[in-house]
């Protein structure tokens, strides 16, 4: 063979070697070892927004100041807690950089602060995340470097003795270490993050209300919420998109404890990052994230709506706060959603299923129920039914779920509330002086059942007493159902 044949020979293996290695995505890159060019400020954003994309820049010296606040902040409707945060939010500012990057991070502990903090960035390779380097009393700053050499969503978090309860009072944040040429573009990028958090009194009890250790450790949270309180993505919180467009959602989970079953009803994830790293799953429902990680979700949009983002640990979602919001405007379109086409009476069988509630159309027997046995029949309904969303004591949800507790919606008219529950209720309404935009399914109830389950609410929580009675129901049914805009008037 000749020395020219063999030299092209082995220039070809070694062509088809670095080829294939670009291809399976090893990283053969050394990022430790890239040189930064000039300094840059990071932009630091407070949730549900992130930072501009790195896209195609060169990796550089990125500064990024960071200051400690605690600070009094609302967990839910008249409660009160008091945050530690990185940077006046919970979840932390978010911190976007790329790989290659030298990150010269500067954390300052505001002097109106009581205790001593530190931080542990998971995308940093060094003893405690930077922690060590970094624990600062109030009205003092520490300045250390780091270089960022992994790509992927991490989460950073306070690393300070207990370092429990300073995760549990909000002190965790993301930084996201972009790939070389940056994640592909997409039209909306938001942060989100869940946390549990633990209170001397139970959930809703009002009033400040301290951190509780006991609770902590025994793992048994009053709130879990998405971005450090109840409804801080809900009503005119609520992420936004429009039809047609690419959603990537940022995705941690602070805990201290739970780990997040995350889901968006309605929706499916085209692309999960799977714990935050390279992997990428495709057509995922529903996406875990541990404790101290993250994912990120990518999906597109093709049908208007409110789409509900929940923890699928379900009562965390309509019982302890785990629920956020994504509305989404556009045209609609029937061949990939439709709504209701047909409806029909559905004839179970088996015992397990006999308990279901029957369809308004079928036969029933009329009997004259006195106002306690309507009464009695109502709370049965309502635990079945109106519970998830309205809460034990008709208290609802702050920013989702209306009060029907003292509402003056409800007693202004009940007619109107007879139509909400036959038809459903969508748009925008005051309730009690607060603002509520989303959606209530029509229930599939009897006159009988819908006059009971009324009536009990009428007949509670402070409400008018009226009796509904079931040929109030019946003229409301014969009546086409009312437009969404009568219904608010
Ligand atoms: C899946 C959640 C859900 C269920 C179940 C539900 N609702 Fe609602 N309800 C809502 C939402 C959301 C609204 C506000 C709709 C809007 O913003 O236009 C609402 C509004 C109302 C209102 C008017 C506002 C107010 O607070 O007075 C009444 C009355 C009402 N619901 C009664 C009921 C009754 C009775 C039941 C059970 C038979 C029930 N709902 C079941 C979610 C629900
Ligand atoms: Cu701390």
């Amino acid at each position: 063979m000749s020395n020219f044949i063999k030299k092209v020979l082995v220039l070809c293996v070694a062509c088809a070697a670095s080829i294939a290695c670009k291809q399976n995505g090893d990283s053969t890159t050394n990022y430790a070892d890239i040189s930064v060019g000039d300094e840059m400020i990071a932009e630091l954003t407070a949730p549900p927004f992130v930072p501009k994309p790195v896209g195609d820049r060169p990796a550089k010296k990125l500064i990024v100041n960071m200051e400690i606040k605690e600070i009094e902040g609302e967990m839910a409707d008249g409660v009160k807690y008091v945050y530690w945060t990185f940077g006046g939010s919970v979840p932390g500012s978010f911190i976007r950089t790329r790989v290659g990057d030298e990150v010269q991070f500067t954390l300052k502990n505001h002097p109106d602060n009581k205790l001593p903090h530190n931080i542990d960035l998971h995308a940093v390779t060094g003893p405690g995340g930077g922690a060590a380097s970094s624990l600062v009393a109030p009205g003092h700053e520490k300045t250390f470097n780091f270089k960022c050499i992994n790509p992927g969503l991490y989460v950073y978090h306070c690393a300070t003795a207990p370092v429990g309860m300073h995760i549990a009072n909000g002190m965790y944040g993301l930084i996201l270490v972009e790939p070389e040429g940056g994640l592909p573009p997409v039209d909306k990028e938001y942060y989100v993050m869940q946390g549990d958090f633990y209170t001397k009194g139970k959930n809703g009890e009002p009033g400040m209300q301290p951190f509780d250790m006991t609770k902590a450790v025994d793992e048994h949270p009053d709130y879990v919420v998405f971005n450090g309180k109840v409804g801080a993505l809900t009503g005119d919180k609520a992420l936004t998109a429009k039809v047609g467009e690419t959603v990537r959602i940022y995705m941690g989970n602070g805990g201290p404890n739970l780990v997040s079953s995350f889901h968006v009803i309605g929706e499916i994830f085209d692309r999960v990052h799977i714990e935050g790293g390279d992997a990428i799953n495709k057509n995922v429902q529903t996406t875990l994230i541990p404790a101290g990680g993250s994912a990120i979700v990518e999906f597109k949009v093709d049908v208007p709506g409110t789409f509900i983002l929940v923890d699928h640990s379900i009562f965390r979602a309509f019982n302890k706060g785990a629920l956020g919001m994504l509305k989404v405007e556009g045209a609609e379109n029937a061949k990939i959603y439709s709504g209701t086409t047909q409806e029909g009476i559905y004839h179970p069988e088996g015992g397990t299923i006999q308990t279901m509630p029957k369809s308004g159309n079928g036969k029933e027997v009329v009997v004259n129920k006195t106002l306690d046995q309507q009464i009695a029949d109502g709370k049965n309904i309502y635990g079945r039914t109106c519970f998830a969303c309205h809460q034990s004591e008709g208290q609802g949800i702050p920013g989702a779920f209306p009060p029907l507790a003292k509402s003056d919606f409800l007693n202004a008219d009940p007619n109107r509330a007879v139509n909400a529950v036959l038809h459903g209720l969508s748009g925008e309404i005051t309730v009690n002086g607060k603002k509520f935009n989303s959606v209530m399914t029509s229930q599939n109830l009897t006159d009988q059942e819908i006059s009971d389950v009324l009536t009990y609410v009428y007949n509670s929580w402070g409400n008018n007493k009226t009796k509904v009675t079931p040929e109030m129901v019946k003229t409301q049914r014969a009546k086409p159902a009312p437009k969404a805009k009568d219904m608010h008037e």
